[in-house]
């Protein structure tokens, strides 16, 4: 018997990193020949975002990317999971790419490189050419060889640099709350469609994969993000297990039965029935899906409750914590009733289970064995504000981070492969339907200035990037 690891210590090798994403940060919305993608005119449509928001500035990350990745080096990060603008790149979904969209990439990675911070780039998040959302969108099919055409572009750019590539962020949120509830970009509400978009993902995701594996270098790693729910159910009866399973099908099986296993559940395809017959799903798109991954992302920030519902009460659906719209984001699942977690919760109303984190790691560490697994995202949002001396403490994030950090090691000491956590996020930005209201950041933005100052956590999650291991919950 070897030694017990302290079970705060982590693997030497283990990437501390921090996320973004392209629309959150950047701003600079229609410079070197960026057109719209649908977030930009979602935001600019009046009633979708909280406030009327939108990204057109957000915190400018564009002009001070150079700032950013220094703040990060003086932290101590290791790693940088960051998205690239599809319209930055080619501005109308198609044909040739724009250098000067590239380059900005460029730029960003070599300076990331200068500083000993690996690189991790997703493709996608959320923010399709609006040109292509007119010709359809994700419930076209159409979409999903466009998306692996731009990957081609992005892995001849950077594949060089590069070795982390995600291909998808949480193709939950784009398909169903996208398509389905609406409240997200680019709004529609129709549940035949986002069971189409969903599979038009899981398609671009495969077809994307091959395409990078077909310029990139060898060594190079090519892994998905997936929002993966945490399904519980209030009770064992078989009626709540049920709706358990169902939820868990709509939530995870829908994208990591194709990706993982080449095959969609079939209580799924029986649940979905009723709204769509599944002749979007064409002989080989199951293969052409099913491409090996090298890695496998979890992005986990609170557990979701279920049972089934006992009267039809629409109402319950507003418990789910997926933003304010009359339709379900859940195709299929009428019968599914949504509670609120007991126990502290965070400012977006988010129960904080990091149980619900060790259980996620080790699902997938007996669902997908061998893949090495990341935490692509995790962290929260508080209410944070500066002290009048200006230095702006959050005791309540640091606790989250430790908490769920801890889970991440007893997941490891448990035999779990996990190679690295992306605290979301480095720093406070446009929290899509909420606005800039919702701060997620270690980093606090000033929004009258864009001044960045790193909060508390941001100082304590750089000592455990250093030294290794959790530094005690006192700052
Ligand atoms: C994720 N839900 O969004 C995204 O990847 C980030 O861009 C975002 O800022 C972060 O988490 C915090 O919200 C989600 O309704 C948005 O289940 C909504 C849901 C989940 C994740």
């Amino acid at each position: 018997m070897s030694e017990p690891v302290p079970s705060v210590t982590f693997p030497p090798a283990f990437l501390w990193g921090a996320a973004t994403s392209a629309y959150q940060i950047e701003g600079a919305v229609r410079e070197d020949g960026r057109t719209p993608s649908i977030w930009d005119t979602f935001s600019h449509t009046p009633g979708k975002t909280a406030a009327g928001e939108t990204g057109d500035i957000a915190v400018d990350h564009y002009h001070r990317y150079r700032e950013d990745v220094a703040l990060m080096a003086e932290l101590g990060l290791t790693a940088y999971r960051f998205s690239i603008s599809w319209s930055r790149v080619q501005p109308t979904g198609r044909g040739p790419a724009v250098q000067r969209g590239l380059d900005f990439y460029r730029r960003l990675v070599d300076e990331l490189l200068a500083h000993g911070i690996k690189p991790a780039i997703t493709l996608y998040h959320w923010d399709l050419p609006q040109e292509l959302e007119d010709a359809g969108g994700w419930p076209e099919r159409d979409t999903a060889f466009r998306f692996a055409e731009y990957a081609r572009l992005v892995g001849e750019a950077l594949g060089d640099r590069v070795e982390q590539w995600i291909t998808l962020n949480e193709p939950w949120c784009s398909a169903f709350l996208g398509y389905g509830s609406g409240v997200h970009a680019p709004g529609r509400t129709d549940a035949a469609a986002s069971l189409r978009a969903a599979h038009h993902l899981n398609l671009a995701h495969g077809l994307g994969t091959s395409a990078l594996r077909s310029v990139m270098p060898a060594r190079n790693s090519v892994a998905v993000s997936l929002n993966s729910a945490v399904v519980r159910t209030v009770s064992q009866d078989p009626a709540d297990l049920a709706a358990g399973r169902k939820i868990d099908d709509l939530a995870n099986g829908v994208f990591h039965g194709p990706m993982l296993r080449g095959s969609y559940p079939r209580t799924l395809l029986e649940a979905t029935s009723p709204i769509t017959d599944w002749s979007h799903l064409r002989d080989g798109d199951l293969e052409a899906i099913h491409q090996p991954l090298d890695a496998l992302g979890l992005n986990y920030y609170t557990p979701t409750l279920v049972s089934a519902a006992s009267s039809a009460d629409a109402s319950t659906r507003r418990a789910d914590g997926h933003g304010l719209s009359d339709h379900s984001p859940w195709p299929g699942a009428d019968d599914v009733a949504f509670h609120h977690t007991s126990g502290e919760r965070t400012e977006m109303g988010w129960s904080i289970d990091p149980t619900g984190l060790h259980e996620l790691i080790m699902r997938y560490t007996r669902e997908a064995p061998g893949l090495p697994l990341y935490v692509t995202e995790n962290g929260a949002a508080y209410d944070d504000k500066p002290d009048p001396d200006g230095r702006v403490h959050d005791p309540e994030r640091i606790a989250y981070l430790h908490g769920h950090l801890s889970a991440v090691r007893r997941a490891i000491a448990d035999g779990a492969d996990v190679r690295g956590y992306f605290l979301w996020s480095l720093m406070d930005n446009f929290e899509w339907a909420y606005g800039y209201g919702k701060r997620f950041g270690a980093v606090y933005v000033d929004y009258a200035t864009l001044a960045r100052t790193p909060k508390s956590s941001a100082r304590w999650y750089g000592r455990a990037a250093r030294t290794g291991a959790l530094p005690p919950l006192e700052d």
